[in-house]
């Protein structure tokens, strides 16, 4: 990989204030730039408090300069980080000469795509410090670690190498005209396509469950109106967030808050109830909580305890396949116990929202539907884009271990195996368009 010409520059601190903000430089200025902003040469992997210099040699603040020479830093070239007063004031003062004195504005994630670049880490490490920052749990920041140290990459490594012999024995037996290849070899190469078939399942798996872990579950809270959805909106989250009323009607737009379960951010959606109304703010109201629906990972169902059924239009609304929970509110009223069960379409719990009687047992039905399959270990922090790849590798191995199966041309599946490869070459990177590389580093904070 060439180096990189220029030399990038940016404030790597957020901004407001705080007690230190550092600049981050990265490219073959830095030596050069440290010596004219601090009036003395540097020793790499050292850290000097120096005062920094403006172009007619008047401090503009004083702090600690680090320097990493190439290719022993994050970027892989010489890095330099100023670090001085956390002020938005001085920490630009401090950007604006560093980029006098030659560096340009660094572009979101571009540290990040040159340690990418130059063989620090590879797309799937890159992608994890991305998630480590924006992880908005303690699971989730501890799964995007592991994922960055490479636990992810070696996972698919191991994929990629399993696939690669497999392509090979299938590209050897190619040489062999149909008849000549024995049984035992067609045998093995059967039984070694449904392992390696296997293995890429439990990675996608894996992977399904860090995805949830990542993007966090949408929830739902649906019905007629005053059931009761908002009083259930700010017991889960424990908050006050959405306005209570005895008269229905009361919400109009669709109310958010979040509670972590079992390590996973949930949003909790509070929706206008759904009925015929003549109020084109309700009807506005209405149409948003069928539009919430539809994008929902899980809806809680809620009715009065007394009201058996969920307003036709609502449950004409519901995608077929989507993970419901029923839920019969206000049991005070009619003396029925808390309790779960269930029944054809899911769970079904009944409680008192305003009391929180039963509300433990709502919270139990979510524990489970955020486990989903995977145990907690076994949990890659997988983007969308990562998923997708899988499951393209998972459809292009499960072909050609259906044509050596079922005894098809051996061309057919070597291409099955070779389009699998190519997939997963996609997600570490080994494979990609600078198009792709855009959009991912594009979503970087600047200065990282
Ligand atoms: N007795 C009893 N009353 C409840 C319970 N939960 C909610 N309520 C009352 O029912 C009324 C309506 O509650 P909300 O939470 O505003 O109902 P909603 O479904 O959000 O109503 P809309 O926003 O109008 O659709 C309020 O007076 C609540 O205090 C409960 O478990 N028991
Ligand atoms: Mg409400």
């Amino acid at each position: 990989m060439t180096p990189a010409a220029d030399t990038i520059a940016a404030i790597a601190t957020p901004a407001g204030r705080g007690g230190i903000g550092i600049v981050r430089v990265s490219g073959p200025m830095c030596h050069a730039i440290a010596k004219a902003i601090s009036g003395a040469g540097i020793d790499p992997r050292r850290a000097t408090y120096r005062a920094f210099l403006d172009a007619d040699a008047a401090v503009i603040d004083h702090g600690v300069l680090l320097y990493f020479a190439a290719p022993a830093s994050y970027t892989g070239e010489d890095v330099l980080e100023l670090q001085g007063h956390g002020g938005p004031v001085v920490t630009n003062l401090v950007l604006r000469r560093v980029l006098e004195l030659g560096a340009r504005p660094a572009r979101p994630g571009e540290f990040t795509e040159r340690a990418f670049l130059n063989g620090r880490m590879d797309l799937l490490q890159a992608e994890a410090v991305a998630d480590l920052i924006n992880s908005q749990t303690e699971r989730a920041a501890r799964c995007a670690v592991r994922a960055m140290d490479g636990e992810f990459s070696r996972r698919i490594s191991v994929l990629q190498n399993g696939l690669s012999l497999l392509r090979v024995a299938v590209e050897a037996a190619l040489d062999f005209p149909e008849e000549d290849l024995d049984l035992p070899g067609r045998r093995q190469l059967q039984a070694d396509a449904g392992n390696w078939l296997g293995q890429l399942q439990q990675v996608l798996a894996a992977a399904r469950a860090g995805n949830l872990l990542r993007a966090g579950l949408r929830v739902v809270i649906a019905g007629a109106p005053n059931v009761g959805k908002s009083t259930l909106l700010n017991r889960l989250t424990g908050t006050d967030r959405a306005i209570v009323d005895v008269l229905p009607g009361t919400t109009r737009d669709t109310i958010e808050g979040d509670m972590t379960v079992g390590g996973v951010r949930l949003s909790i959606i509070d929706t206008a109830g759904v009925r015929d109304s003549a109020d084109s703010v309700e009807q506005e109201g209405v149409r948003r909580s069928l539009l919430a629906l539809e994008q929902a990972d899980l809806v809680l169902l809620v009715s009065d305890h007394s009201m058996q059924q969920v307003p036709p239009e609502l449950k004409a609304r519901l995608p077929p396949a989507q993970r419901r929970v029923r839920v019969r509110n206000k049991i005070d009223l009619c003396g029925a116990k808390a309790g779960m069960q269930e029944c054809q379409d899911g769970w079904e719990v009944s409680l008192c929202a305003r009391s929180g009687e039963g509300i433990e047992l709502l919270q139990q039905i979510l524990e489970e539907a955020v486990a989903g399959g995977a145990g907690p270990e076994d949990v890659l922090l997988a983007q969308t884009r990562h998923l997708h790849a899988l499951d393209a590798a998972g459809v292009a191995v499960a072909q050609a271990a259906r044509v050596v199966e079922e005894g098809g041309a051996l061309e057919l599946a070597a291409e099955e195996l070779r389009l699998a490869q190519t997939a997963l070459g996609r997600i570490t990177g080994t494979v990609s368009a600078d198009e792709l590389l855009g959009q991912i580093f594009s979503r970087f904070c600047i200065g990282k």
